[in-house]
């Protein structure tokens, strides 16, 4: 069954909520005080199923508004979520403020769809009903209530004349609204609290993406208390499940009616950031008084949450009404704002709507080049584009899916089909979770190689770049930097050696005897197993001088093919790896092993067994337990 919010909109005592009941038979004017003065205060809420041509039902879940002017931020708390909208106008007054106050927030909102509804049609006569008519298809032309693609009906919730034709109406407009995602991820504006006899605390608010279910733990924004569900309703009726575009109550354990309020905002636990920082395209009504000038505060509203913000303009000192601007919202508490919700801004004082506009970023990042370009895109540009910019924006670092997911609030499926668009345009590459801009991965490529190249020009005598070394000269950051060195690797443009990075094949460039000397060292300690012949006498014997053979050792023990086990003797690494190796054997036998035995599973002598058992010991490969040795 397609479910759809209808919102009232229109000037006090034209009707709204005489209409609302008498489409669904609810009062939705709830509070003593209300019925007490005859006037909406604050938001009210109604229900009704209707036949849809398909065969099928039709849901509407009613929010009707307070008129007053005194009560328009209660009125935005309740638009924010709203599918399609009910203007009220009373035939007998035509159009009064809060008619064009609560219109400009509709189309400020973006709002799609909706009918004109000229109520009290009995109050007036057919002439004076023609020329309202006419007023009012004036003030709705070239807008989205334009009567030449919504229709303006008349109607008398007195006598109930136009009622019918209005249902038929809404429910042929309604097969037109786009339905919410359900799949998204969900976010429920809280815009009611309150506790309910045997239930205990219960939230209310128009799911405007995802699904919710019995069950689900909700985490609750800005607080990040973490609360469940314990029960659900959906316009009045028990539910296992709430989906986007439903009037929704949830019975929750786990916060007190203190601890939560309107504004707050509950969705899926850990997927999503608060913010006090947006980036926005703002427009200023054609109908403000004055400029909005660089740095005003004024009021912010998005779906039930209201706060006071700043406003730094981009590019320019003021905005003129009528015009649009980039600009920064700083916000005075933190609150979850997401690129593609929609404001409203009121001037700070005297408090009335002034503008609003579309979030296109609530995680700005600092010092970005080519700020004014990422905003364009983030506002005009399709999903592939957005995420390109988001991901070409982070190029040093990357950035990894869940955290596009708390940038944008698109769900993983939907950046996965994004990143096929993208890949295929040769934009992003991914690796693993990690995101990384196609052409700054590249360019970090050649200059990883580049790099590696020039520091072997500069150290002939030197096999390899350090790693740490290089990743501090290709300023990246240290997962970017692995990922790129690895498809460098495989691309063969360089090896790995330990530590050392180098050109393939590339050791260290040395004169044909230098080379033959190491060489030979290499040998006469790899073939000498554990039972090493002394550093000095190696050298001795060969063709090059001392200074330069020490070099040459030095190189060995820092490329670790040689071990310096004390002072006095130096290893190969394989004997090394071998020695492990008959330990781990021996291990089997018996966990503990002294001096003596040691001497005879190596066949080394007392004068080399200390020593190497104190380097076994620093290696954390033994332990020393009074004279034996335990196999760790
Ligand atoms: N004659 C007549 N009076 C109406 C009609 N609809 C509403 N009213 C009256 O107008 C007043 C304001 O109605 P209400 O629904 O509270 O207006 P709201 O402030 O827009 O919600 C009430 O006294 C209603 O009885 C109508 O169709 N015909
Ligand atoms: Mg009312």
């Amino acid at each position: 069954m397609k479910s759809i919010v209808v919102g009232t909109a229109g000037h006090i005592d034209h009707g709204k909520t005489a209409l609302v009941k008498a489409l669904t038979g609810i009062d939705a004017d709830r509070l003593e005080e209300e019925k007490r003065r005859g006037i909406t205060i604050d938001l009210g809420f109604a229900h009704m199923t209707l036949p849809a041509a398909n065969g099928e039902m039709l849901r509407l879940g009613f929010v009707d508004v307070p008129g007053h002017e005194r009560f328009v931020r209660n009125m935005l708390a309740g638009v924010g979520g709203i599918d399609f909208v009910l203007l009220v106008i009373a035939a007998d007054e035509a159009i009064k403020p809060q008619t064009r106050e609560h219109f400009d927030i509709l189309q400020l909102l973006g709002l799609q769809r909706g009918i004109t509804v000229l109520t009290k049609s009995d109050a007036v006569d057919a002439e004076t009903l023609d020329v309202v008519r006419l007023e009012v298809e004036e003030f709705l032309r070239g807008t989205f209530l334009d009567s030449a693609q919504s229709p303006v009906l008349a109607v008398s919730s007195l006598t109930g004349a136009g009622l019918e034709e209005l249902k038929r109406a809404m429910v042929m407009a309604a097969a037109e609204v786009q339905p919410r995602d359900a799949r998204a991820i969900a976010r429920l504006p809280i815009d009611r609290v309150f506790t309910m006899k045997g239930f205990g605390t219960v939230v209310t608010g128009t799911l405007v993406a995802g699904t919710i279910r019995r069950d689900n733990e909700l985490e609750v924004f800005p607080t990040g208390q973490r609360v469940r569900v314990r029960g659900a309703q959906v316009h009045g009726d028990f539910a296992d499940s709430a989906t986007a575009g439903q009037r929704t109550a949830l019975n929750l354990v786990g916060a007190s009616t203190e601890e939560l309020s309107r504004g707050m905002t509950l969705v899926p636990p850990a997927s999503l950031e608060k913010t006090r920082r947006a980036d926005v395209s703002l427009r200023l009504l054609a109908s403000a008084t004055r400029p909005l000038k660089n740095r005003a505060r004024v009021h912010l509203h998005c779906y039930t949450m209201e706060t006071v913000a700043e406003v730094v303009l981009y590019g320019t000192r003021e905005v003129a009404p009528g015009e649009k601007a980039f600009a920064r919202l700083k916000l005075t508490e933190p609150a979850l704002l997401l690129p593609g919700d929609r404001f409203i801004l009121r001037q700070f004082s005297p408090v009335v709507t002034i503008g609003g506009g579309v979030v296109l970023d609530a995680a700005p990042i600092a010092r970005m080049p080519e700020h004014d370009e990422f905003l364009k895109t983030s506002a005009e540009g399709n999903a592939t584009a957005i995420l390109v910019a988001r991901v070409a924006r982070r190029n040093h670092e990357g950035i990894s899916i869940s955290q596009l997911t708390a940038e944008t609030g698109w769900t993983r499926n939907f950046i996965e089909a994004q990143l096929t668009e993208a890949g295929k345009a040769g934009r992003v590459a991914r690796a693993g979770e990690l995101l990384l801009h196609f052409p700054a991965l590249e360019a970090l490529k050649v200059d990883i190689v580049a790099t590696v190249e020039d520091f072997q020009k500069k150290n002939p005598l030197v096999s390899g770049i350090q790693k740490q070394e290089l990743r501090e000269r290709a300023r990246a950051s240290a997962e970017v930097f692995e990922v790129t060195l690895e498809m460098v690797v495989r691309e063969k443009k360089i090896e790995i050696v330990g530590d050392l990075v180098r050109l393939p094949g590339h050791g260290v460039v040395m004169k044909d005897e230098e080379s033959e000397s190491k060489k030979k060292i290499e040998d006469a300690f790899a073939s000498a197993g554990l039972k090493v012949p002394a550093l000095h006498e190696v050298i001795a014997g060969l063709k090059i001088d001392k200074v330069r053979a020490q070099k040459i050792v030095t190189l060995l023990l820092r490329d670790k093919v040689l071990v310096k086990v004390s002072d006095e003797l130096v290893f190969h690494r394989s004997a090394l790896q071998e020695l492990r190796r008959q330990l781990v054997a021996y291990k089997a036998k018996s966990a503990a092993i002294d001096v003596g035995r040691f001497k005879e599973l190596t066949g080394v002598s007392r004068k080399y067994a200390i020593p190497l058992l104190e380097y076994l010991d620093r290696e954390r490969v033994t332990r020393r337990v009074g004279d034996a040795r335990e196999i760790l």
